[in-house]
């Protein structure tokens, strides 16, 4: 029973719905950086842009300012693969060249020549369902088929990624919890990984600390308050058999698999 590999966040933004302004200053946000690799991140995922819901989008030099120097001092002090988390092809490059070996792209490689850098990068990509953009995307969400939809958006889009000349074997797929997608959205998609995962690619799973928790338990008020239905969440992908999950709470989700995988194969 393969363990999923634990993503954990780092957001360097005033605005993340999380962490927001938490680690703007490089030295606090590199201090986080290795608490989570001393935890047991397998994968550190470094975002300079929120896409939480209403978020405004930020100039492409003030994320290269957030993101780069942070990912070269942690190349230095750990090996630990980074993944940047961007929408910008320019971003990702510099990411990429500063020693991170994962795209993460919330729009799919949409942007305008994404899949090509993709390629030209040779790195893995994480490519993320979304309905509409961050600014405006939970106002009226709707689909005929949700889990039609998404798998149908996400097999098209690693199409086009493998068409540019990306390695299939570096391309993740994510259903994009929360993006564009009510709580009876995002339980459908919860409910059916097993089908995403069917499609044969690494599925990213993206629930940690994730509104719809708080839907289903108003103690969950705050994003802090979220921890038991995140776990929740990160059990039900590893039934499913995703290969990730991008998480907050690292600590506590490194534990939580250990657990189910003692209990999955009796040691
Ligand atoms: N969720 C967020 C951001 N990036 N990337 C992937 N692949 N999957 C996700 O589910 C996902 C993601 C939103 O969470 P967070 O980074 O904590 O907040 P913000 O976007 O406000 O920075």
């Amino acid at each position: 029973m393969p363990q999923p590999k634990v993503m954990g966040v780092l957001n360097v933004t005033p605005d993340s719905f999380s962490d927001g302004g938490t680690y703007l200053a490089s030295s606090e946000a590199l201090a986080r950086a290795l608490a989570l690799v001393s935890q047991g991140a397998d994968i550190l995922d470094i975002g300079g842009e929120s896409t939480r819901p209403g978020a405004s989008p930020v100039p492409l030099d003030t994320e290269l300012r957030r993101v780069i120097p942070l990912i070269s001092a942690i190349r230095v002090r750990s090996g630990i693969p980074i993944s940047i988390d961007t929408m910008k092809p320019e971003v990702a490059k510099a990411a990429i060249l500063a020693g991170a070996g994962l795209w993460n792209d919330v729009t799919a490689l949409q942007a305008p020549g994404a899949p090509d850098m993709a390629a030209a990068l040779g790195c893995e990509v994480i490519l993320m369902h979304m309905q509409g953009e961050p600014g405006t995307m939970q106002q009226a969400p709707a689909y005929d088929d949700v889990v039609g939809e998404v798998l149908g958006f996400l097999a098209d889009r690693a199409r086009v990624a493998l068409e540019a000349g990306v390695k299939r074997e570096r391309i993740w797929l994510d259903p994009g919890i929360g993006f564009g997608k009510t709580l009876a959205h995002n339980l459908a998609l919860l409910a059916q990984l097993d089908r995403l995962v069917a499609l044969g690619f690494p599925v990213l799973l993206g629930a940690s600390r994730k509104r719809f928790i708080a839907e289903l338990d108003p103690a969950g008020d705050t994003p802090e308050d979220r921890l038991g239905g995140s776990l929740a969440a990160v059990l039900a992908g590893a039934d499913a058999g995703v290969a990730g999950v991008r998480v907050h709470d690292v600590a506590e989700t490194v534990q939580a698999l250990k657990v189910w995988q003692a209990i999955k194969t009796g040691r």
